[in-house]
């Protein structure tokens, strides 16, 4: 399933998403009901996310696009011309060209689970730098990937932007630390290196604002969840039912967001009967914020050591440079 150009999802002969059904019934059963946030991603959660990360509240994607504009020559003496750029998922059409200007890389390589973005960033990239040797790989980046031959011998830079390690559980983002550096090749050559965003900790009216927009944006993002199951597994289950919540969580420094029942609800999904009790929740997504302390035990933790690091002026986000 991981590996280079094969086909990543899986579907049965009605196709239906296998991966995609098994999580929803699993979550489903639990005691704290909860559905993977990976699969707000359809197409309309894709839009939407573009979306919230125009939105006044949601300060990361300009924190972040302010710190690579503002501190791109400090990161460019630090990493140096000719590199591979392996991006673990596709990349953004505002950030990733602000890397590629300052750093002079031999080639870009962008990792990502769905074809579709990969091709059409890929395509957008090699149109803005025509020298540049452009390599999409087909995978899941969670696991060890093969990269293209022709990249191999290169040293290495992975560029994970977002603070998208942030919607991981500890123990996942330490997986995917350690994925990312065997696929960077850290025990064979030159130590690669890994330039990482991360949100940081603050206030959590702001963080809450941040994920409850006053336009109802990412309300309408996570109640796409729902639709999804609806469309995709034969669900019964009554949006207008359900209230948007996000929550800061002080003791995991992470905002939650949750779908809760406004009332008592029963519902089918895939044929499988579920209740719910009013005020009772799904829990979608986690979004952990960082520490300066946090995030470097995190990194040790994923196999890497943090070099530097700079914020923005508001001090909302760091972008992290670290060596395998
Ligand atoms: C993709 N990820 C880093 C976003 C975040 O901030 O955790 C997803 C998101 N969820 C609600 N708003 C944005």
């Amino acid at each position: 399933r991981t590996e280079q150009g094969i086909a990543i999802v899986d579907r049965d002969e009605d196709g239906v998403d296998r991966a995609f059904r098994a999580d929803v019934l699993a979550g489903l059963r639990q005691q704290q009901k909860a559905v993977p946030a990976r699969w707000f991603y359809d197409e309309a959660g894709s839009q939407l996310f573009e979306q919230i990360t125009g939105l006044e509240e949601y300060y990361p994607t300009r924190a972040e696009t302010e710190i690579l504009q503002a501190r791109g020559a400090e990161f460019a003496d630090l990493i140096g011309p000719d590199r591979a750029v392996v991006e673990f998922g596709s990349g953004s059409s505002v950030k990733t060209p602000l890397l590629l200007e300052t750093i002079e890389p031999a080639a870009y390589v962008p990792l990502d689970i769905s074809g579709d973005f990969l091709r059409e960033s890929a395509a957008a990239l090699g149109e803005k730098f025509p020298g540049l040797p452009v390599h999409p790989v087909e995978a899941d980046f969670m696991r060890r990937v093969a990269l293209p031959d022709d990249v191999a011998p290169l040293k290495k830079l992975g560029f994970f932007p977002g603070s998208t390690i942030g919607n991981m559980v500890p123990r996942t983002a330490v997986d995917l630390l350690r994925s990312m550096r065997a696929t960077l090749g850290a025990d064979d050559g030159e130590a690669p290196l890994l330039l990482i965003g991360m949100d940081l900790v603050k206030d959590a009216a702001t963080l809450e604002a941040a994920y409850d927009d006053a336009q109802g944006v990412t309300a309408a993002f996570n109640l796409n969840l729902v639709h999804r199951i609806n469309r995709e597994l034969d669900g019964t289950i009554p949006v207008d039912a359900f209230a948007h919540v996000a929550r800061w969580n002080d003791d995991f420094a992470r905002i939650e967001m949750h779908l809760e029942a406004k009332r008592d609800i029963a519902f089918d999904v895939s044929g499988r009967r579920f209740f719910m009790r009013k005020g009772e929740t799904i829990h979608t997504e986690n979004s952990h914020k960082f520490t300066r302390r946090s995030a470097n035990i995190l990194l040790l933790a994923g196999g890497w050591t943090p070099l530097e690091r700079w914020l923005d002026k508001g001090e909302r986000f760091a972008l992290i440079l670290a060596r395998a």
